[in-house]
Parts: structure tokens; sequence; C-alpha cells
């Protein structure tokens, strides 16, 4: 069968230099590749069918182009591919044209956002015909046999005769060796590496893509849909195939990986199995991961520097224990300053800190007391990003609970807390706050970290230019004064005040404003290619 995977994005999170090419002739993207639809794709050519894949970070399969193939060819099944609550609207709007040009094709949503709200997406979006929920591999293939009738297909919400039908869970599939590796060179895309989140920066221009050697993290975080969305529970690959995977990924050419595991640090003997692996099997890769700084798998922090391991970051959310507490977060103010010190000493080269600020009961004091916690910590890079209530997380249900949202009215809208929450600090305090605070820091970096400060500018420097650095730098004293920089605005810019509020503006708004919003958008990215050429 043919099937098209189409991953949705919105245009507030990715890059597009355009004017640079690969060498390889691929155009240069600056952000994540959709490793969930290029998992996909393998295992359905393995199983012998055609798959063909579209990134909206392609600016050469823009809607258009991506409709005008379904017309031409015909797929069997359409499957779109999205993260969060932010992308939602813009796979609404592609299946809605999709629909519209062909009203045979079978159309599929996927991914974590529609996971937890499947049923409610399935009623607000009729035109799409299965909402797939959890993993997709074995869905994916169950669903292609039984594409008529997928009355069998676990994790399937659906609708038979006018009602929506949810298929019971798909138990979580614990032997992730068996899959193929994801299918990264169908795209005609290169990706550069750069700062997964919060800082505008590129790091190097190796070819870059993403790996998941784990899924699902057990923590209980009060804003975090991740427990939900595995079903609580932590699945690995074996060290021996995540090893595979590095050496295939050498062949192809690959210098930098990142892995979007939810926690990597969780289990010492398989990470140290992998660092052993890494560095028998003579595989160069650069590569960054994510864990908690409670983490018993600090002592291999030396071993994973070894094994090429450049940058590790940290969701340390706050310099004050009250706040840790109440976002249940399980971890220590003393856990996290001892958990950069070893990252350092183990001699990591980038060392980021998540930070969440905006908190349910957070008073001036602790945003202060965070931001100096941060300056204190040996971080290389850091982000502050505002906290935001999701669907399927335990903040959500505490906010039902409090009659702060209406779950009926509200599943599909992205809020920051402060919005919505009367014990979070009002959203102008925040800011003021942040911008002191990170005037602070840099300060204190300066003095008291002159050496890792100047280091790291240099690394930006290689890659970025001048200009840009210099704004990353001074953008906390120039507060609101300017716009973003050309490489912000190509970079998924989420620290830029303006994009990331009208990202959460759009899931608010009517689809017909949203599609000139569009429009515009579109304009606006050909005008920004056309000036770009520093990448
Ligand atoms: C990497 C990542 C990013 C990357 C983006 C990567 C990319 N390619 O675009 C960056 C850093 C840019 C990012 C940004 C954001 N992210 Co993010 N991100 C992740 C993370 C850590 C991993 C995603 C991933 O690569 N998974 C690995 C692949 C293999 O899995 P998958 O995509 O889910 O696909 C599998 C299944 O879902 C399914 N599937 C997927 N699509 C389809 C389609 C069909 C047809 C079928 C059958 C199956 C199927 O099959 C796949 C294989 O099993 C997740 C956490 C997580 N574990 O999912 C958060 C996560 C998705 N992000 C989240 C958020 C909130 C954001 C931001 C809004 C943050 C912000 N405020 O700025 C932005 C918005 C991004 C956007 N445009 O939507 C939340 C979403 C919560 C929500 N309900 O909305 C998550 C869940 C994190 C969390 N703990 O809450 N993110
Ligand atoms: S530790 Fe991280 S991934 Fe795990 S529940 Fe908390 S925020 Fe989510």
């Amino acid at each position: 069968m043919l099937i098209f995977l189409v991953h949705v994005r919105d245009p507030q999170f990715y890059a597009l230099p355009a004017a640079s090419r690969a060498k390889n002739g691929n155009i240069r993207v600056m952000g994540f590749p959709p490793i969930g639809i290029m998992s996909l794709s393998s295992v359905l050519k393995r199983a012998g069918h055609e798959c063909v894949l579209f990134d909206q970070a392609n600016p050469e399969t823009p809607y258009p182009a991506i409709i005008e193939q379904i017309r031409r060819r015909r797929p069997e099944l359409v499957g779109l591919s999205f993260l969060s609550t932010t992308s939602y609207p813009y796979a609404k709007i592609l299946a809605r044209q999709i629909r519209a040009v062909d009203s045979k094709v079978r159309l599929a949503f996927g991914g974590v956002f529609a996971t937890l709200n499947a049923p409610l997406v399935k009623l607000q979006c009729p035109e799409v015909d299965f909402v797939c929920r959890g993993d997709g591999e074995q869905l994916i293939l169950d669903l292609l046999g039984q594409l008529d009738n997928p009355v069998g297909v676990a994790g399937l919400t659906w609708a038979r005769d006018g009602k929506v039908v949810n298929n019971p869970n798909r138990v979580a599939e614990r032997d992730l060796d068996q899959w193929p590796f994801p299918d990264r060179e169908s795209l005609a895309l290169d990706f550069i590496e750069s700062m997964p989140l919060d800082v505008p920066a590129v790091l190097s221009l190796e070819r870059f893509t993403t790996m998941q050697t784990s899924r699902g993290c057990p923590w209980p975080c009060v804003f975090c849909d991740i427990p939900i969305f595995n079903q609580g529970k932590w699945r690995s690959r074996s060290p021996q195939h995540v090893v595979e995977e590095f050496n295939h990924l050498q062949k192809l050419g690959y210098g930098a990986v990142y892995f979007v595991d939810d926690h990597f640090l969780l289990q010492p003997k398989r990470i140290e199995a992998i660092c052993k692996g890494i560095n028998d099997s003579g595989v160069t890769i650069h590569w960054g991961c994510e864990g908690r700084v409670d983490s018993v798998a600090q002592r291999l922090f030396p071993a994973m520097a070894k094994a090429h391991c450049r940058t590790l970051m940290f969701g340390i959310e706050s310099g004050s224990q009250k706040i840790l507490d109440r976002l249940k977060k399980e971890q220590t103010l003393e856990q996290a300053e001892t958990a950069v010190t070893n990252a350092k000493r183990a001699g990591i080269e980038i060392v980021h800190g998540f930070f969440v600020v905006g908190n349910p009961d957070e008073t001036v004091d602790d945003l202060r007391a965070t931001f100096d916690f941060a300056s204190r910590l040996r971080l290389d890079t850091f982000g502050f990003n505002r906290l935001c209530v999701y669907r399927g997380t335990p903040l959500w249900q505490e906010y039902i609970a409090r009659d702060l949202v209406d779950d009926a009215k509200d599943w599909f809208k992205y809020f920051k807390c402060s919005e919505i929450d009367p014990t979070c600090l009002p959203g102008e305090v925040i800011n003021r706050e942040r911008t002191a605070g990170l005037r602070r820091l840099f300060i204190y970096k300066l003095i008291h970290y002159p050496v890792q400060t100047i280091r790291l500018l240099r690394r930006f420097m290689r890659f970025m230019p001048l200009r840009d650095v210099v704004y990353l730098i001074i953008k906390p004293f120039v507060g609101k004064q300017r716009g973003a920089t050309q490489a912000e605005t190509l970079s998924r810019a989420v620290e830029h005040a303006d994009l990331k509020d009208s990202a959460a503006a759009f899931t608010q708004v009517a689809d017909a404003m949203l599609e000139q919003a569009l429009v515009e958008s579109k304009v606006e990215r050909a005008r920004i290619q056309s000036e770009s050429g520093n990448l």
C-alpha cells in the first residue's frame, strides 16, 4: 500500500535557513528531525509498503504541494503526526484541506496531543478517520490490515454509525529492539545541531539527528504528561541496539545526535554498556541527552564524556524548594547542585538547566531565588520558560477541580498558568523579574565563570553571526525594545516572548483567522529566507 506521513509543525518552531544547502544538495534546517514519522516509515517499508514522508520544515513541500501529491498519487492512508497543543490547529487545517480534495483517502492523527485527547479530537475533526493513541509502530501495521473495519486495532479511536469508538489501549511494547532504525534518508533535509530549547544558538554545522533510546518516565511532576502518555512505564532499547544505530549513523555521515528520551539517565548499567559500546566500536559522534538531577547514574558522567557526550540537560525547574515540592518534582536543590557540578567536573562541555517560572504559589522571592540559584550553578546555558498547563497532566486535573479550566471547552487550548491561576504572579511581574534575574545572572557568570562563558560564546561565534551572539547576551538588558534577530526567528525562538505568545494565541483563535495567519506567515518566511545566507 502507499502511505503518506506528514510531520505537522507550528510555524513558530522551526528554522529555514533556505539559502543554505548541504553538500549532498539537501536543504539545511535548524531544528529537530521528525523522528516519529521516520520511525513509522521504516516499519512500513520493512513490511513491504511504500511510504512517502513530508516535513513542514521543508520549504519545498508546503501544504499545496502535499495536497497536490495526494491528489496525484492517491495514497491509501495519510498519517498526520504532531507533538503538542500548539501544532494541533495546523494539523486540523491540513486535514480539512486534504479532505476537501479527496473524499476517500483515510486520514489518521497520531502523537502525544492526539493520544491524550483522542475522543475529543475525533469529535472536533470528523474529517479524520482515525486517531491513533500511543506507540505507532505496530498500530499502523494493524490498521493497514483492517482499514475498513478497525474494530480489533488496539489504541485506535474512530467512529461507527456516527458514534466515537475508543478501542482498548494498546499494551505498551517492551521489546523496542524489534523495530528498525528510523528512516532518516527519505526526506531531502539535513538538520543542523542547535540547542533543543530556549537558546537560539547553533552548536555545530555537523549533520545532526535525534535518536530515541528509551520511552517514558515514571515520576509524578504535575505539569508533565509523559507518565500518562507512557502508561507510567519506562521502556528501553538494549545497549547493543543503541550502539548499532550509532554505527549506522556514523556510516551515513552524521556528526551529532540528541536523545529525545524523557529520562535517559535512569539505568546506570545500560548507560555504562552504551558508553563502552561507543568507545569499543570507534564511534566519534557527539551526543546529548536529558535526565533528572537525582539520577544515580552520575558516577557515569566521566564515562559519558569519554564516549563523546557533549550536552547534558537537566530539569532543574526552580531555585525554591517550596516550588519544587509544589510541582511534585521530588528532587532537592542540593541534588541539582551536585548533578551540575558532577557533570562539569566530568568534562561535559555544555550543561543546560531547564527552569520554569510563573508557577502556582510562587512569590517574587521564590522567583529571585530561582535566578540566583541558576547563577550560582556551573551551568553553561539555561532557559526560563513560563509554566503552561496541558490537558492530561495532574495540574490540569487540579485546575478542573478548582474551576480554573473547563475540560469540555478548554481541552485544546494552551494556557500559561499565570493567565488562569490566581495563585501565580501576574504576567508583567514574572516578565519584569525574569528580565532583572537574567541581567543579574549574566553579570554573575561573567564575573565568577569568565572562562566557561567565553568558551561557550566562542563556540556560538563559530557558527552564528557576531551580531546574533551579541544580541543573545544583551537581550536581557534591552528587554522588549528590540524584535527577534534573524537567528531567533529562524530558530524555534521559544525564548522570544512575542513569538511564544503568538503560538499560544493561535490555539485559541477561529480557524478562518488562523488560515489567514498562515498565509501571512508564508510571506514572512519567504522574506526571511531571501535575506538569510548566514549559515
Ligand atoms: C523532542 C521534543 C521537542 C522538539 C521537537 C521535535 C520535532 N521533531 O519537532 C522541540 C524541542 C522543538 C519541542 C518543542 C515543543 N514541545 Co516538545 N517534546 C519533544 C519530546 C521530548 C520528544 C518527541 C519525540 O521526538 N518523540 C519520539 C518519537 C518517536 O515519538 P512520537 O513523535 O510521539 O511518535 C510516536 C507516537 O506518538 C506515534 N505517532 C506519532 N505520530 C503518529 C501518526 C500516526 C498516523 C500514527 C499511527 C502514530 C503516530 O508513533 C510514533 C512511534 O511510536 C516530547 C516528549 C515525548 N516523549 O514525546 C516533548 C513534548 C511533545 N513537547 C511538548 C511541548 C509542550 C512542546 C512545546 C509546546 C514547548 C514550548 N512551550 O515551547 C514546543 C512545541 C513544538 C511543536 N511544534 O509542537 C509536550 C507536549 C504536551 C502537549 N500536550 O502539548 C511534550 C509531550 C513534553 C512534555 N513533557 O510535556 N519538543
Ligand atoms: S522527570 Fe521530566 S519527564 Fe519525568 S515526569 Fe518529571 S518532567 Fe516529566
